[in-house]
């Protein structure tokens, strides 16, 4: 599908240091190994609701990343699925009687007007999962063929032949240095996978399974639910980490040098879809697995349920400068979790006045050449943006002097931070 459209972002004399980046498997902020490239696989929406701005927090996180690597002159390489269609997206859309496809189209194409509005740098490929399920059938037919893979018998009204993952046949099969095992990118106890799985989209209590972390691979077609042709597998529909391991392993070089997405996504999504790749081409999915920080409102976890939930779209069309927007969650460092609040968003008004300001004075260019720097170390320590934006507030305190300072200091800020002054 077609992504939103972003301008490359304009060429700032000079390049940073190394990148430093925290990787949750290994647990520590390291470079990317030497050769590792840059690619970047970034999860997307489910689109059965609005962006909010937790959303937006995750894929500004990684634009700062994409930024990061371009100002040093590399070609990334960025790929982000959509998750058109799931259980939640097929639940709203028969909760509201509105078919999923619309609902789908709809709320991406929301997503991209949000995209563009915060100055987020498009993927290379946007790619939703309906468009995939050619690529999906044949890697799920071989790991059934080798015995990874394996259907589960219908139970309580339930079709025969869904197929799940078995993690310890993966596990046993392939263990060794560096490959896959149950917790190799989270880390966490298998008690504590039990209850994340069974929160997040999983189901550890089917009858039939090997292990309650199994994962489904494959869901066999059933009335009332969209379905596909899967040869060998019957007619059916993908499962949710499968899809993220294959359009990954299909659309970058393996393994690519960032998986990235929200720290809800640790587990089971990147846990299982690493194990997915690893028993399908015996690599490592990706060099480094990183993720953003969770984002609540005014310290409560942001959730439908508590209707509790901050739009992007919404606060665009009540006419807040996006470049705000986007200024109020750099403001947090991209690991942490934060909460959205009313201040926030009003000191990031503040502070954008204070830059537009300063850059439209004459000012040094020496000096906005000393922020460059300063900025991009920043940045390069696991992009720490927050302390680039004091590096840009100090800069702001100068007392002006002849030059051209200013409109270097704008186009730094829209290149390496992506805020339009
Ligand atoms: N489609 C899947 C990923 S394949 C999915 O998680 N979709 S989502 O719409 O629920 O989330 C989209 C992205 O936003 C994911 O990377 C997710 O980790 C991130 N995200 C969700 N909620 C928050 C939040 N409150 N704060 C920060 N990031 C969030
Ligand atoms: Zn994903």
């Amino acid at each position: 599908m077609i992504a939103w459209t972003s301008n490359a972002p304009e060429n700032v004399p000079g390049s940073g240091p190394e990148l430093m980046l925290y990787d949750s498997a290994s647990r520590e902020v390291r470079p990317l190994p030497p050769g590792a490239g840059t690619g970047m696989y970034v999860c997307g929406i489910t689109p059965y609701d609005a962006t909010h701005i937790g959303h937006a927090s995750t894929y500004v996180a990684f634009d700062l990343l994409n930024r990061y690597w371009r100002d040093g002159g590399a070609e990334v390489q960025y790929v982000q699925n959509v998750t058109d269609v799931d259980d939640p997206l097929l639940e709203r859309a028969t909760a509201t009687g509105v078919d999923w496809r619309d609902l789908a189209e709809q709320q991406t194409n929301l997503f991209r007007g949000d995209m563009e509005a915060l100055n987020v740098l498009a993927p290379d490929h946007y790619v939703g999962a309906v468009e995939t399920v050619d690529w999906l059938v044949p890697v799920v037919e071989a790991l059934v063929a080798d015995g990874i893979a394996y259907a589960v018998p219908g139970v309580d009204g339930e079709p025969d032949g869904d197929i799940y993952f078995s993690v310890q046949d993966g596990q046993s099969r392939y263990m060794g240095d560096g490959s896959w095992h149950l917790g190799h990118i989270s880390g966490l106890s298998e008690a504590t996978m039990l209850q994340l799985s069974a929160e997040r989209g999983g189901d550890p209590t089917r009858p039939g399974k090997r292990h309650p972390l199994d994962p489904l691979l494959w869901r066999v077609a059933r009335s009332g639910e969209p379905d596909w042709d899967g040869a060998t597998l019957g007619r059916g529909r993908p499962g949710w980490h499968i899809e993220c391991s294959v359009i990954a392993q299909r659309l970058l070089p393996q393994p690519f040098a960032v998986q990235g997405g929200g720290s809800d996504l640790v587990f089971p999504h990147h846990e299982m879809s690493a194990a997915h790749a690893w028993a399908s081409s015996r690599q490592p999915l990706a060099h480094h697995y990183c993720h953003a920080g969770m984002v609540a409102l005014d310290g409560e976890k942001m959730s439908k349920s508590k209707g509790n939930l901050v739009f992007v779209s919404r606060l665009l069309k009540s006419g807040v400068d996006p470049a705000a927007i986007r200024l109020a969650i750099i403001a947090h460092h991209y690991r942490s979790d934060w909460s959205w609040t009313d201040e926030g968003l009003e000191s990031a008004k503040l502070r954008l006045e204070k830059w537009r300001t300063a850059a439209g004075r004459p000012t040094s260019e020496a000096a906005a050449a000393d922020l460059a720097a300063a900025v991009r170390r920043a940045l390069a320590d696991d992009l720490n943006a927050p302390v680039a934006l004091q590096a840009v507030d100090d800069w702001c305190e100068q007392a002006p002097t002849a030059g051209e300072g200013g409109a270097q200091v704008a186009a730094l800020v829209d290149s390496l931070l992506g805020v339009r002054l």
